[in-house]
């Protein structure tokens, strides 16, 4: 009999989307999106459609790995929780390091956290691999880091999605999007079908945005489209202005490598408002990432588009504000910035690193210099991963510990890019074998003289994380499925004040300089999310054959349509096969994210591990290749 249950995914993805299962006999038979939901409106991404075939794929672990052998669980544990005792009392607890990444965004993998927290507290990592530019542009700027409700777009006259590519990367704001009855239009330097659904597509050069910013801004101060109010709620408004007349118009557009009229029609579509800017994620991937998204800041407040109705500078939906976290406080004695994971575990000392917990994470894959990142585990005594299915970062492991997937989970769940939160629930039990994070731990409290610091079952914690002024119950979202979070507006910053030290708006005055490609190396190298993945996992496998880079067919160095050849940076090299495209800027090189290293897929062996201008972010779009024929 066929038996339906709902859940929620708990990918690390800005949708959050409502699951409904379809269960026979045991074994999820099929997939689909949740009507009841407004912002999951039914229908779910590829990656989460196709996700069966992962589910029972014959990867899947199901029993501990001690050095690639098959262990009980009592062995596994008995075993971790020795290493961790002995390294400890032999080095401190900064010894060991906790490595959490977004392999699943559910609230209770913060438990994960707590038990290394006191355990040690051990070294944690520092900054963030996807989004800490963006994060700490907008902290410094705004003092919290927030957006519009996700259906305030129907509010606005204008759209500027600023390097988001939503049919890919967020597929349920694109229902919103084209309910909308704004002008759009997408500004980045790559094609992508989001392209399709704008009335006007510019394709500046990469990390050129703070220029083609700086451009608009000039336009906007000359053509006296400043709010009026403006000097009122922000700060150093003077400095910004002198900024943006620090160069010619001419000299902004070429540095953005746009034609002179684009700064006008975007100061325009800023002016002709209320105007929405959308920023992606993507954007805090360069040098100057942090740079980039403070322009927009700056663009939002002095058109006068913060704080209105279909307006507001949209980047990342705080979902953490409806759990409650404060029992994690012990502050680390050491961090490890994320984006140099490799070199700094190689060049820590006093006391140097000498065991790693990974919780749904895949660095090995997924952090720059990947192969620094293999090194770095490999040479380690002790590395522990906990994870779903056989990856690169198991690989390199001591012990490896089998856990749930998303169809099996038991958890809360935020979203970052609409205001829901929901409750993940199992609609199969995992298999014999296989453990949740919170069991793991609470095993491993047992064992480690923790005691019952992680005692209670999964729905108490949840019902203890959850904030009560969020405005729902776990037991609400069990029987309704995701609610609004209470504790979001519709509008942000409606009153116009900030939680900046002032309380006003903290504008930039200065920018760093963008990444540079050089003649040897003209090809900025991004590897993009591809609707294939989440990330490292592939819900029907990678396509066989060498990775495929999309370039424009004049950068192809003579390599044609289909063709193999070397994709070669100052690291390293590897095979691949190219495919022409027109649309293109002649100075990038696409690749999907997330191919495998063991298997010659993955852009992060060529990448540099070096961190943006702000809040330790990587410059993963920033690596400078070459295409060479094989
Ligand atoms: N299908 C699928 N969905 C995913 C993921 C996945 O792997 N697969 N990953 C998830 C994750 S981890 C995240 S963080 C989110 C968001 O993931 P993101 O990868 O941030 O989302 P995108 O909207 O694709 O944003 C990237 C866009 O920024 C553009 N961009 C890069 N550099 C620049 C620049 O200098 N200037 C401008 N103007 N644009 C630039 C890129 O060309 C690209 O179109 O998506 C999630 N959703
Ligand atoms: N070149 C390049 N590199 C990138 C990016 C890019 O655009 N280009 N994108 C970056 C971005 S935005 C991000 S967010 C990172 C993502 O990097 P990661 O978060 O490391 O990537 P995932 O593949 O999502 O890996 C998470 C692992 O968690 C496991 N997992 C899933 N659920 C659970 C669970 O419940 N418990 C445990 N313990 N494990 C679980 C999965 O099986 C998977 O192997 O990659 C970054 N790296
Ligand atoms: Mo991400």
């Amino acid at each position: 009999m066929r038996e339906i249950r709902k859940t929620v995914c708990n990918r690390d993805c800005p949708d959050a989307c409502s699951i409904v299962a379809h269960v026979e006999d045991g074994k999820v038979v099929q997939l689909g999106g949740d009507p009841a939901h407004p912002v999951t409106a039914g229908f779910l991404c590829w990656r989460t459609n196709n996700f069966l075939p992962l589910q029972y794929s014959p990867e899947r672990l199901t029993t501990p790995l001690l050095r690639g052998e098959p262990v009980s669980w009592e062995e596994a544990l008995d075993f971790a929780a020795r290493e961790l005792l002995r390294i400890r009392k032999e080095s401190g607890p900064a010894a060991i390091f906790h490595y959490r990444s977004g392999g699943s965004l559910g609230a209770l993998k913060h438990l994960v956290d707590y038990f290394f927290s006191e355990f040690g507290p051990t070294t944690v990592k520092s900054g963030d691999i996807c989004s800490g530019a963006g994060d700490a542009a907008q902290l410094l700027d705004f003092g919290v880091e927030d957006s519009h409700d996700l259906f305030d777009l129907l509010n606005s006259r204008n759209i500027l999605l600023w390097g988001k590519n939503a049919v890919v990367s967020s597929p349920h704001t694109v229902p919103v999007l084209k309910e909308s009855r704004a002008r759009k239009m997408l500004i980045d330097p790559v094609w992508h079908k989001t392209a399709n659904l704008c009335d006007a597509f510019v394709q500046p050069r990469p990390g050129g945005d703070v220029a083609l910013a700086m451009a608009v801004a000039r336009v906007l101060f000359e053509r006296g489209w400043i709010d009026p109010q403006a000097a009122s709620y922000c700060d150093h408004l003077d400095a910004f202005r002198a900024l943006a007349f620090s160069r010619a118009l001419g000299e902004w557009c070429a540095e953005a490598d746009v034609s002179l009229d684009i700064p006008g029609d975007i100061a325009m579509r800023l002016h002709d408002g209320p105007t929405s800017i959308l920023v992606g994620w993507g954007m805090a991937r360069r040098v100057n990432g942090g740079a980039i998204v403070r322009a927009l800041d700056a663009l939002c407040a002095i058109s006068g588009n913060l704080g209105i109705a279909g307006g507001g500078v949209s980047y990342y939906f705080w979902r953490r504000k409806n759990f409650d976290f404060s029992f994690i406080r012990k502050p680390p004695p050491r961090t490890v910035l994320e984006p140099l994971f490799g070199p700094e575990v190689l060049a820590a000392a006093d006391p140097p690193i000498r065991g790693i917990w990974i919780t749904a994470g895949n660095p090995v894959a997924m952090l720059p210099e990947s192969v620094t990142v293999d090194r770095a585990l490999r040479s380690r005594e002790f590395v522990c991963v906990v994870d779903a299915w056989q990856t690169d970062t198991t690989r390199a492991a001591t012990l490896v510990l089998p856990t749930t997937t998303l169809l099996e989970d038991d958890d809360l769940l935020g979203a970052y890019g609409n205001h829901f939160v929901g409750a993940s629930r199992q609609v199969i039990p995992p298999p014999p074998g296989v453990r949740s994070d919170l069991q793991i731990m609470q095993g491993l409290a047992a064992r480690t003289g923790l005691g019952d610091l992680l005692a209670g079952t999964a729905r108490q914690w949840q019902e203890r994380i959850l904030r009560r002024d969020a405005g729902f119950t776990v037991a609400d979202l069990e029987e309704r499925g995701p609610q609004r979070s209470q504790l979001s507006a519709p509008v942000l910053f409606a009153d116009r004040k900030f939680k900046t030290p002032s309380g006003r708006v903290n504008l930039m005055t200065s920018a760093p300089p963008r990444a540079q490609v050089t003649p040897a190396f003209p090809l900025y190298l991004m590897a993009l999310a591809t609707d294939k993945s989440q990330s490292s996992q592939w819900s029907k496998g990678q396509r066989p054959g060498p990775p495929v880079v999309t370039v424009h067919p004049d950068s192809a160095e003579g390599i044609p349509d289909g063709g193999q050849g070397l994709l070669q940076s100052s690291l390293g090299s590897l095979p691949i096969q190219v495919r022409h495209d027109s649309r293109q800027r002649r100075d990038v090189a696409l690749m999907a994210k997330g191919g495998h290293l063991r298997e010659h897929r993955n852009a992060n062996v060529l990448s540099r591990a070096r961190a943006t201008d702000l809040g330790g972010g990587a410059s993963l779009y920033d690596e400078p290749v070459r295409l060479s024929p094989s």
